[in-house]
């Protein structure tokens, strides 16, 4: 295996930060002592979780406006395949990648799977892509991909679906996400029943397509591209969706895909109750799908979206195999710092999950309790765990402070001198 970062630049920093590490760890390793947790068994719970990256989030997104690119960046796979073993190498939580296709397309899929396995990397869910049009593309999406009237339209988009899970196949994937951008305008635009079956129709096909070990995960977005109705909009569209397809379709939260306030959690434990949660795309936002990084508006949302899958690790439901991944845009940040920073805040969330002292809370809830429910959770959200994730990353070959190495390294200027510049295109300009 060939790492980009050298291992020596790692130890020199881990080096210089490891007394104090020390020092901090058995701090809080007393400190959780005396609430009867071993902060041992957390680090390794925390070691052995891993959220995957998408590679679309190793560019600079851009927004609706404007794309500003930086010196560096990533134009195709290859180079994002790198960008994500940097964020691996340093972060040591993102072993996998989530390609998109056609976005990631190359003439040879066995050799992209080694490419990215003499980096370290695996790969995660295969995402398709009918929500824009390509060069050459005999139908166009601007009416609808899987939901659209015209039926040849509906099958290429069906036809893409399967091109992509034999792709997952080669890669060796076990999941397909589906996200369509199918919806309206205006209203009496199209007929709100008609085009779920429609929908219904082309996903049946594609889950037909499915290897016995593949799972398909429907992801639901209540608005954008369409801003009046969306075919699966929400999550009720999306659990009745998985419902008729059948045990292996399982319903995709993106974090930035409902109304602002929505209680999150609570859909996470509804879909959990009836089998049907297959996975997540971390985000952050203010407003709709900002796809800001991870815990930067609202960790404590976070918190308790992970405090959910803990209650689910515990009790697990028929299928509990949740697939984690990021899906952010950076738009004025290094990408890779941003899902080092976004990777770490995942993490966190999760090791405060599970430090959540759960028979208290669960007696606190039988007694009613309300006050002393609401501490169980507060007391471990208020518990600063980042010592056991750079505890746990050192152990692994990271990095203490992974931001600082990555400065160091100059990765991101000497790339500048390597790569091709990417190109100023974006959505409205
Ligand atoms: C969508 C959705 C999908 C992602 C695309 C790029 O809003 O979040 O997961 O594939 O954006
Ligand atoms: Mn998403
Ligand atoms: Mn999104």
């Amino acid at each position: 295996m060939t790492l980009p970062v050298s291992a020596d630049l790692i130890a020199q920093h881990n080096h210089a930060g490891m007394a104090a590490l020390e020092d901090d760890y058995d701090a809080l390793g007393r400190k959780l002592a005396r609430a009867g947790l071993d902060i041992d068994r957390v680090k390794a719970r925390v070691a052995a979780f891993g959220v995957a990256v998408p590679s679309w989030g190793a560019g600079r997104g851009g927004t609706r406006f404007a794309k500003f690119p930086i010196p560096g960046e990533p134009t195709n796979i290859h180079e994002k395949l790198e960008d994500c073993a940097v964020i691996n190498q340093l972060g040591r939580s993102t072993p996998r990648v989530s390609p998109h296709f056609p976005w990631d397309k190359v003439s040879d899929y066995a050799a992209l799977r080694e490419e990215a396995a003499e980096l370290g990397l695996g790969w995660d869910a295969v995402n398709s892509n009918t929500f824009q049009d390509q060069v050459g593309q005999a139908h166009t999406y601007a009416n609808g991909s899987l939901s659209a009237q015209d039926a040849a339209t509906r099958q290429q988009a069906v036809d893409h679906n399967i091109a992509c899970i034999e792709i997952g196949r080669q890669l060796g994937s076990t999941d397909l996400t589906v996200w369509v951008g199918d919806g309206t305008n205006f209203p009496g635009q199209q007929d709100f029943a008609r085009s779920l079956d429609r929908y219904l129709d082309g996903a049946a096909q594609i889950y037909a397509a499915l290897p016995d070990d593949w799972r398909m995960l429907l992801e639901h977005k209540m608005f954008e591209p369409a801003f009046y109705s969306t075919v699966i909009s929400d999550w009720g569209s999306s659990i009745l969706a998985a419902q008729e397809l059948g045990p292996k379709a399982k319903c995709l939260v993106d974090l930035g895909h409902h109304a602002p306030n929505v209680n999150i959690e609570q859909i996470v434990a509804r879909l959990h109750r009836f089998g049907k949660l297959g996975g997540f795309h971390f985000n952050d936002s203010k407003y709709g799908d900002d796809d800001l990084d991870s815990g930067s508006i609202n960790p404590h949302q976070l918190f308790l979206v992970f405090n959910e899958l803990a209650e689910a690790e515990d009790h697990p439901r028929e299928g509990f195999r949740p697939s984690y991944m990021i899906d952010q845009s950076h738009n004025v940040t290094d990408p890779i710092e941003s899902m080092l920073s976004s990777a770490e805040a995942i993490a966190q969330c999760y090791a405060k999950a599970s430090i959540v002292d759960r028979p208290a809370l669960h007696a606190a809830q039988a007694d009613n309790d309300t006050m002393m429910a609401f501490q169980a959770l507060r007391r471990a959200y208020t518990i600063d765990v980042a010592p056991i994730l750079a505890m746990a990353r050192v152990e692994a070959g990271g990095a203490i402070d992974p931001i600082a190495v990555y400065r160091a390294s100059q990765y991101r200027p000497r790339k500048a001198q390597e790569r091709k510049a990417v190109g100023l295109g974006a959505g409205i300009v």
